[in-house]
């Protein structure tokens, strides 16, 4: 007889749940505890929302016998990244008076909430709600947050590729009722039919968290290759025809594990611009079929597909789709960075890219930042577009609205601030890490910014100050600022401790490698110094520094996820 398979905890309680719900609302009611009861801290997440803890204050609280300060970190979706003015008001506001007073833009284009304790989740959840925004799907084993590109080039083909982010968004929210009568008292706006059965998802959703992107080349913001499914126009004559498909993207891993590893997605084909949310929902339906559900740390659809082999998954894929993916068309990428400051179009439309640095939306002495952008939301008739590098596009700005924005961004310290700092940290990005994260080894967007302080110096003595390496660092290796895709990678350990890795290139299409490991902040400066003082000397005209570092030898180009460990 086969072997029963012994399912992971998580798909127990998923199939014990009702549809996601679980025993939240006694958790909720519980007033005793500031946590939920375990179970629900896994279907929580469906909700879009973590359980955590203030890891800053943990041993302090545990000394004074008192529970940890539990609160819950809400993620928000915004599809394509794009949210009305009132939107960002809305989130504006309740940061202040439910969060702790900040909002995080993601590395996915959506929003977060932090500090939010379990009595006020509901309110916060309401609050949002009023603006047509909602957290369903933010987390948990559930398609996420489409991504698709937020740079202002304006064109016909940028508004169908959105188009397309949140149609394939909502085909695949979740339809349980739970998410609206938890929070919302039975009352739902409009984006998803709700029902109490799960058409695409079944019973026990997905095995694993899953992603997909789409961008428009030359440029790659969305990093659509560490997706399970990265989308790339294809247009002729400003037409979009479609999309080529990659599948099997996902970075997380383990450290000790090497059965775990960073992977790019796998170009599979084209498939036609009208066809694109059914294949969407093919490839989920495989995954769901297929992945692992005993090892969690085994199910992202890229081991689903390693373990089958390209082929096997392929024609199952035709199979579903009832015809052959065509093959890929070509394209190129050139980069995966923001371009910052302001562009205009035809329309008379202006936008500003303006660089936030770790995604954090907050106040600080001489750049309040956070009261600028509630100013601007207040009069602004276009769009807050967030990207995937935590950045932030005020888009379709109205001519009478431009020297306005430049001035409340003047007169808060904002602009032109951003206009003197190193291409590197413009492009720099940071994971959440601690206080936080319960994940987090090693701090990220907290230190990031000293560290870069003492890299600059080592940048701009070489004269690379106009060199846009990507540096990426993460508190552990499960990979949410994409590290595995920064040139110069760093990715937490222990406390005060990174591995470094080198070698990706400037358009994320190719896995960086290990360098060195442990190293602490003298270790990083002694080891990268030389590395970019090599750089300036002998890098060839429009060389990346991703692309020196194999060219010299100092690592070797990584090229499929199963030799990235290699
Ligand atoms: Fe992530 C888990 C934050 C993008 C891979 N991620 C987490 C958790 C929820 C920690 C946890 O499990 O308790 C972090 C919450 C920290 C906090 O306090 O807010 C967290 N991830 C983030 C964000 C906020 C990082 C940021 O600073 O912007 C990003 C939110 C994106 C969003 O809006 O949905 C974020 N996470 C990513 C990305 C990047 C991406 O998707 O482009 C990745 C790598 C791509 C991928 O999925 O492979 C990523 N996060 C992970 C993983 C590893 C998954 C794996 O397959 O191994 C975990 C851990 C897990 O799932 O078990 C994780
Ligand atoms: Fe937390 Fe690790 Fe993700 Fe950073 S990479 S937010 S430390 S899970």
């Amino acid at each position: 007889m086969p072997d029963t398979p012994k399912l992971s905890e998580v798909e127990i309680v998923k199939d014990a749940s009702n549809y996601l719900r679980g025993s939240i609302v006694e958790s909720l009611g519980n007033r005793i505890t500031g946590a939920l009861n375990h179970d629900d801290t896994h279907l929580i997440k469906f909700h879009g929302s973590y359980q955590q803890t203030d890891r800053d204050l943990d041993s302090e609280r545990k000394r004074q016998k008192l529970e940890p300060l539990f609160s819950f970190m809400i993620r928000v979706r915004v599809p394509g990244g794009a949210a009305t003015p009132a939107q960002w008001q809305r989130m504006d506001e309740l940061s202040d008076t439910y969060g702790n007073g900040t909002i995080k833009l993601t590395t996915r284009q959506a929003f977060q909430l932090h500090g939010v304790l379990k009595r006020d989740l509901k309110n916060t959840i309401q609050g949002f709600n009023d603006v047509l925004l909602d957290s369903i799907a933010g987390c948990g084993d559930v398609n996420r947050n489409v991504m698709a590109p937020a740079n202002p080039h304006e064109s016909a083909v940028h508004r169908q590729v959105y188009e397309a982010a949140v149609a394939i968004s909502t085909h695949l929210t979740p339809r349980t009722t739970a998410y609206w009568e938890l929070w919302l008292n039975g009352e739902q706006h409009s984006t998803t039919e709700p029902a109490d059965e799960e058409p695409i998802y079944g019973k026990t959703y997905l095995p694993r968290k899953f992603k997909i992107a789409l961008a428009i080349p030359p440029y790659n913001e969305t990093d659509i290759f560490a997706n399970d499914i990265g989308l790339i126009a294809v247009e002729k004559n400003g037409e979009l025809l479609g999309y080529n498909v990659a599948v099997g993207g996902g970075l997380g891993m383990t450290f000790g594990l090497p059965e775990t590893y960073p992977r790019l997605a796998d170009l599979i084909g084209f498939v036609a611009a009208d066809k694109v949310v059914d294949l969407c929902e093919k490839v989920v339906t495989i995954q769901r079929d297929w992945g692992n559900r005993e090892n969690r740390k085994l199910s992202r659809l890229k081991y689903t597909i390693d373990r089958v082999g390209l082929p096997a998954f392929q024609a199952e894929l035709n199979q579903r789709l009832g015809y052959d993916l065509a093959p890929a068309r070509p394209y190129r990428f050139e980069s995966s960075t923001d371009a910052f400051g302001w562009s205009g179009d035809a329309a008379g439309l202006s936008h500003l890219t303006l660089f936030i640095e770790g995604g954090r939306i907050h106040n600080l002495p001489g750049y309040a930042l956070k009261t600028a952008l509630a100013e601007i939301a207040a009069f602004h008739t276009g769009e807050f577009r967030l990207t995937g590098n935590q950045n932030l596009v005020l888009a379709n700005i109205e001519p009478a609205h431009r020297s306005r924005i430049q001035a409340v961004l003047e007169a808060h310290g904002v602009w032109p601030a951003t206009l003197r700092l190193t291409a590197l940290r413009q492009n720099a990005l940071a994971c959440v890490a601690l206080n936080t994260c319960s994940q987090a080894f090693a701090e990220a967007e907290r230190y990031l910014p000293q560290l870069l302080d003492k890299l600059d110096a080592v940048i701009r003595a070489h004269g690379l100050a106009e060199a846009g390496i990507l540096i990426r660092m993460t508190g552990c290796p499960n990979g949410c600022a994409r590290p595995y895709l920064g040139e110069i990678g760093l990715v937490g350990k222990a406390v005060g401790r990174y591995n470094l890795y080198l070698g990706a290139n400037y358009a994320g299409e190719r896995l960086n490698k290990l360098y060195r490991e442990m190293l602490d902040e003298d270790g990083i400066l002694r080891e990268l110094t030389p590395l970019l003082a090599d750089y300036a000397a002998r890098r060839q005209p429009r060389e990346g520094f991703g692309d020196f570092v194999i060219r010299q030898g100092y690592v070797q180009a990584t090229t499929h996820g199963q030799n990235f460990h290699a």
